[in-house]
C-alpha cells in the first residue's frame, strides 16, 4: 500500500480513538440498467470509501478493527471480468482478502460495537450513534486535503482552467449551449481530464437563471448572459468552477449591472476568506452586499439588513454561498455537529456551517438570478409586497442571471485562488 494511504488512515485512526469498536465502510456495488441491455450505471464510489482505499473498484469493503488494524475486502475479479471489461487482476495480500473472508472476519468480533459507513450494508447490526460519530470525525478529518489530494486537485483545476480558456473563445451569438459543452469537455479530456466532475451546466438566455440547467439546443442570442459551471475530475479530484459570460462580448445594460454586482460581491467575499472566517456569516454578508447592489439597482427597497433578515434577496440569492470541494463537488461538506439545517429561506440551502481552516477548500460563488418560478409565485410577491419593485422585476425576468464560484485553498496566511487564472 503507498506511503500516502497509510497516513491518511493512521491520521484517521487517532481522530476515531477506539478501543473496542469497529468500522466497516462500503464503497457501494454495480448498479445494473434495467431492462436486460446487459449495461450498468457508471460506478461512483461512496467518498467515505474512497477517501480511505483510493480506488473506484465496485463491491469492495474497508474494515477497521483497533486491535488489528486495517484490511480491506474485495470480490475476485471474474474471468467474465477481465474477458469482458479488461479488469485486472490483483494480489492478494494481509491488506487485501477475499471478500469471501470477511464473514470469518466479522464472526470473530461478535458483539462489538459497528460503526456502518460508506454504502451501508443493510444486513450488518450498526450502533447508529456510534456510526454517526464515526462518520463526524471522518469528515472533519477529510476536510484539511493533503498534499496527495492536493496535487491531483491542481491537475483538475488545470484542466478546468484550459476548459474555461475554449469556451469563451468559443461563445458567441449563434452557437448553441450543447456546442459551448463540447468545446469545453474537449478540452477538459485532451489536458488530462478523466471526466467532467458533475453535470455540466450551460445556461443561456433565460436558462441562466436555471440554477442546474442541462445544455440544450438553445441557440445564443446577440445580449445573453451565457452562464457555465463546469469543472473536470482527475482521479476522484474535481474543479467546481462559474464563469458568466456575456455573448456579444461585452456587458450590456442591466446585465452588465447585474454582472458588476456579482463580481464585486464574489470579490469581497474571497477576500475574506482565512483560517476561522465562520461560512455562514460570509452567507449573509455576501447577501448584504448584493442586496445593497439590488437597493441601488431599484430591484429591492428598505433597509438592507432588514432585507436580509426578511431572507428578500433569497429571491434573487435562492442558494449557498458555496461548498467544500475535491474528492466530489462536496466533498466532506455539512455542518459542525450541534449545528442545526435553518429552516429560513435565505439560509436553508446553505451546504456547509463551519470555520474556515487551513487546507480546506472551499468554493465561493455568489449569483443573482431572475428566477421566473420564485419570482411569479403569488404567496411571495405578498409576502415580500413592500420590499421588492415588482413592476420593474416583471420587465426584467427573461434576462437570466450571473454566478461567478472560485476554489480556494485556505492557508495559514488566507487563501490562494486555485482558479484564479480563469478571468472573470
Ligand atoms: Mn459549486
Amino acid at each position: 500500500m503507498s506511503n500516502y494511504l497509510t497516513y491518511r488512515r493512521a491520521r484517521v485512526a487517532k481522530a476515531w480513538n477506539l478501543t473496542n469498536e469497529i468500522v466497516l465502510c462500503h464503497g457501494g456495488d454495480l448498479i445494473p440498467v434495467p431492462g436486460g441491455a446487459d449495461q450498468v450505471f457508471r460506478f461512483v464510489p461512496d467518498t467515505e470509501y474512497r477517501y480511505l482505499a483510493d480506488h473506484d473498484e465496485p463491491g469492495c469493503l474497508v474494515a477497521f478493527d483497533p486491535k488489528t488494524g486495517w484490511v480491506e475486502f474485495r470480490p475476485p475479479v471474474l474471468e467474465a471480468e477481465r474477458v469482458w471489461e479488461g479488469r485486472p487482476p490483483f494480489d492478494w495480500s494481509d491488506a487485501i482478502r477475499p471478500m469471501t473472508e470477511f464473514d470469518a472476519w466479522l464472526t470473530d468480533r461478535a458483539s462489538r460495537p459497528i460503526a456502518n459507513l460508506g454504502s451501508r450494508m443493510p444486513l450488518i447490526a450498526a450502533a447508529p450513534e456510534l456510526t454517526a460519530s464515526v462518520r463526524e470525525r471522518l469528515m472533519q478529518a477529510r476536510r484539511p486535503k493533503d498534499d496527495v489530494e492536493l496535487a491531483r486537485m491542481r491537475a483538475a483545476v488545470a484542466a478546468t482552467v484550459a476548459g474555461f480558456r475554449r469556451a469563451s473563445e468559443y461563445i458567441e451569438p449563434g452557437v448553441t449551449e450543447r456546442q459551448i459543452q463540447i468545446e469545453l469537455e474537449c478540452e477538459f479530456f485532451r489536458h488530462g481530464g478523466d471526466r467532467p466532475g458533475y453535470n455540466t451546466i450551460v445556461g443561456t438566455g433565460t436558462n441562466a437563471a436555471v440554477l442546474h440547467f442541462t445544455p440544450g439546443k438553445r441557440v445564443v442570442g446577440e445580449s445573453d448572459l451565457v452562464l457555465i459551471d463546469a469543472g473536470a475530475e482527475i482521479e476522484g479530484y474535481t474543479a467546481d468552477v462559474t464563469r458568466t459570460y456575456f455573448a456579444s462580448g461585452k456587458p450590456n445594460g442591466f446585465r452588465g449591472d447585474l454582472y458588476n454586482a456579482v463580481l464585486s460581491a464574489q470579490k469581497t467575499a474571497v477576500e475574506k476568506c482565512k483560517p476561522g472566517k465562520e461560512f455562514r456569516e460570509l452567507h449573509l454578508e455576501t447577501a448584504r452586499d448584493m442586496s445593497a447592489s439590488l437597493v441601488e439597482l431599484d430591484i429591492l427597497t428598505g433597509d438592507v439588513d432588514n432585507l436580509v433578515e426578511r431572507d428578500a434577496h433569497a429571491l434573487f440569492f435562492p442558494h449557498g454561498l458555496g461548498h467544500l470541494v475535491g474528492l466530489g463537488v462536496r466533498d466532506a461538506s455539512g455542518y459542525l455537529p450541534g449545528r442545526k439545517r435553518s429552516t429560513r429561506f435565505g439560509l436553508a440551502a446553505l451546504r456547509i456551517d463551519l470555520p474556515l481552516d487551513v487546507g480546506y477548500i472551499v468554493t465561493v460563488e455568489p449569483g443573482l438570478y431572475f428566477i421566473p418560478a420564485l419570482l411569479t409565485d403569488e404567496t411571495r410577491r405578498e409576502q415580500y409586497r413592500d420590499a421588492i419593485n415588482w413592476s420593474r422585476v416583471d420587465g426584467l425576468l427573461d434576462i437570466g442571471g450571473v454566478r461567478i464560484e472560485d476554489n480556494l485553498l485556505i492557508t495559514p496566511d488566507g487563501h490562494e485562488n486555485l482558479t484564479a487564472a480563469i478571468p472573470k
